[in-house]
């Protein structure tokens, strides 16, 4: 029977991960969340066959405890935002960085076989050449960018020091159900669905001429399990997105229309720390991976789109 550990598990990306890894009939899942941003709520039709830790990622000796026996960890646990690492460092630096180190501490200190962690797209930073490959050196432009990228450099030195498999997949800007859109710092797309059901037009930040490559919830599900299995993604660090870019513009032109409503965005100031241009090249992935994403964009959106109005009233 296969052991996987989720940090983040009541997450977006995390509860989702849950999801797929229940499709293994004897699967064991354990999910570590401290419900600061993860809601039990996410994990509702499950929670009956899944254990739900409630537990800091920086509990080394609980995390420890439940990583003994696992197969894969799933490191998902983490306090996202570019903007939020600029206003308040202090916590994501401690989540991130020192939440991280303690993960892949734990992991190779309780035998594990493999960590797989959520690095992230914003490494890159501003590129002069898109899309994006993995061998292009790293520039971080903000401190959330640094500490994502140093889980990377750690996942590599706990694979050639410590003898654990790592697997880091750079995550590129993911979107879907259950992505919460109640914060400041909230996903755009969220913030997008939440606009669409609620008329307040939305802010977009610089002219929305900017790119990303949106990436569907389901489709990372998938890679993160493929990702645990396969023997030759082992000290792999992977561009995990679509291969696509579209500008916030395009984005909201299509959900207007895909929602049957006309709703002028408003503009304010560019964010301090945001990169221009975001787009994945999806060689190196498809080499190593049987991954093939599913989900295009609109298809994505619509479906995106239906869940928020289905659970508008819970939102
Ligand atoms: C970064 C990473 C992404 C992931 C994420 C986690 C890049 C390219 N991507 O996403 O991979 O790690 O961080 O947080 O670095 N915006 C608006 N209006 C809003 C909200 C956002 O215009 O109400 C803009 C924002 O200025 C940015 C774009 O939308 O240009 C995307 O912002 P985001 O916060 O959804 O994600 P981003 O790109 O910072």
């Amino acid at each position: 029977m296969p052991k996987y550990v989720v940090t983040g598990g009541a997450g977006f990306i995390g509860s989702a991960t849950v999801r797929e890894l229940l499709q293994e009939a004897d699967a064991e899942v354990v999910a570590i969340d401290n419900l600061l941003s993860g809601k039990r709520a996410n994990l509702a039709e499950v929670l009956e066959r899944i254990s739900l830790v409630v537990a800091d990622i920086r509990d080394y000796d609980t995390v420890l405890k439940h990583a003994r026996g696992a197969d894969v960890v799933f490191h998902l646990a983490a306090i996202p935002s570019v903007p939020r690492s600029i206003s308040d460092p202090v916590p994501s630096h401690d989540v991130n960085v020192n939440g991280t180190f303690s993960v892949f501490r734990a992991a190779a200190d309780a035998k594990a076989r493999r960590v797989v962690y959520a690095a992230s797209s914003s490494a890159y930073g501003d590129t002069e050449v898109l899309p994006k490959v993995e061998t292009m050196r790293p520039l971080p432009k903000s401190p959330y960018a640094a500490q994502k990228l140093m889980g990377e450099y750690y996942a590599q030195v706990f694979q050639s020091c410590f003898g654990l498999e790592t697997v880091s997949l750079r995550y590129f800007n993911v979107y879907g159900p259950r992505q919460d859109p109640n914060s400041p710092y909230s996903g755009v797309i969220s913030v997008f669905m939440k606009s669409l059901l609620t008329g307040q037009a939305p802010t977009i930040f610089g002219d929305g001429q900017q790119t990303r490559d949106f990436t569907f919830v389901e489709d990372v599900a998938n890679l993160n399990r493929v990702a645990g299995k396969e023997p030759s993604a082992s000290g792999k660090l992977l561009n995990a997105g679509n291969g696509n870019r579209y500008t916030l513009n395009e984005i909201w032109d299509t959900l207007q229309r895909i929602a049957g409503v006309t709703l002028p965005a408003r503009y304010a100031e560019p964010r301090a720390g945001d990169v221009k241009d975001s787009q994945a090249d999806i060689t190196a992935i498809r080499a190593a991976l049987p991954y093939r994403p599913q989900f295009e964009l609109e298809d994505g959106l619509r479906r995106t789109f239906e869940w928020y109005r289905a659970h508008a009233a819970e939102r």
